[in-house]
């Protein structure tokens, strides 16, 4: 395997939990397989997915340390839900700790929580590996977006954005704007 994607493995295995890690390998290789099926570039896929999650097991307070160091902008949104920010900043690290300048895998990163409309085949192969991948049990709709992942991917997306809403919405946790605003784009070109 590359040299470049050992050295991304061992970091992050580092940086997250066992449970976590395996989640990350699970996104990587399932994001390998949907850029088989789509034709996107394998390789960026895979890193993609193995870098994902790179900030998940931050804590909250030095998640925000960063983001003040480094003039990384958090919205009113993510200063009331934190977690959601660990895609930007696991983009912002996958740049400066990991290396990587390619901007659409860094984009894929950063959106991967909440996709964002008109997203590049990189960006929803990773917002669709995040979901499906094989180590997710919870979701009572995998199998029907597993099957589905490999048909048609706008479509796809649609699914686990509504899943996603109503899983929020029974919770009783708030929308980010973008994850509504994802949704109604994808809906209309559906
Ligand atoms: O980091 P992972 O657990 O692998 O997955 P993720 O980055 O997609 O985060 C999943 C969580 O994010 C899931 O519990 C749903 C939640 N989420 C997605 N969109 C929103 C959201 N949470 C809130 N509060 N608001 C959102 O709009
Ligand atoms: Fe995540
Ligand atoms: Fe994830």
């Amino acid at each position: 395997m590359d040299e470049n994607i050992v050295n991304i493995k061992r970091r992050v295995k580092r940086e997250l939990d066992k449970e976590r890690y395996q989640h990350t390998l699970g996104v990587a290789y399932t994001a390998a397989c949907l850029s088989m099926r789509y034709g996107a570039n394998i390789e960026d896929a895979y890193i993609a997915g193995l870098l994902h999650d790179c900030a998940k097991c931050i804590p909250n307070d030095d998640k925000f340390e960063i983001c003040k160091k480094y003039d990384i902008e958090v919205s009113t949104y993510e200063k009331e839900n934190p977690s959601l920010l660990h895609a930007k900043v696991g983009s912002f690290l996958a740049e400066k700790r990991y290396g990587i300048k390619d901007k659409d895998i860094l984009n894929a990163i950063r959106s991967h929580t909440t996709g964002m409309p008109a997203m590049s085949l990189l960006q929803k192969i990773i917002f669709v590996a995040d979901y499906m991948e094989p180590n997710r049990n919870e979701a009572p709709d995998l199998p029907q977006v597993r099957e589905q992942a490999f048909l048609d991917i706008d479509k796809t997306i649609c699914m686990i954005l509504e899943d996603t809403l109503k899983y929020l919405e029974m919770k009783g946790a708030k929308i980010d704007p973008m994850t509504k605003e994802t949704y109604d784009y994808y809906i209309s070109i559906k």
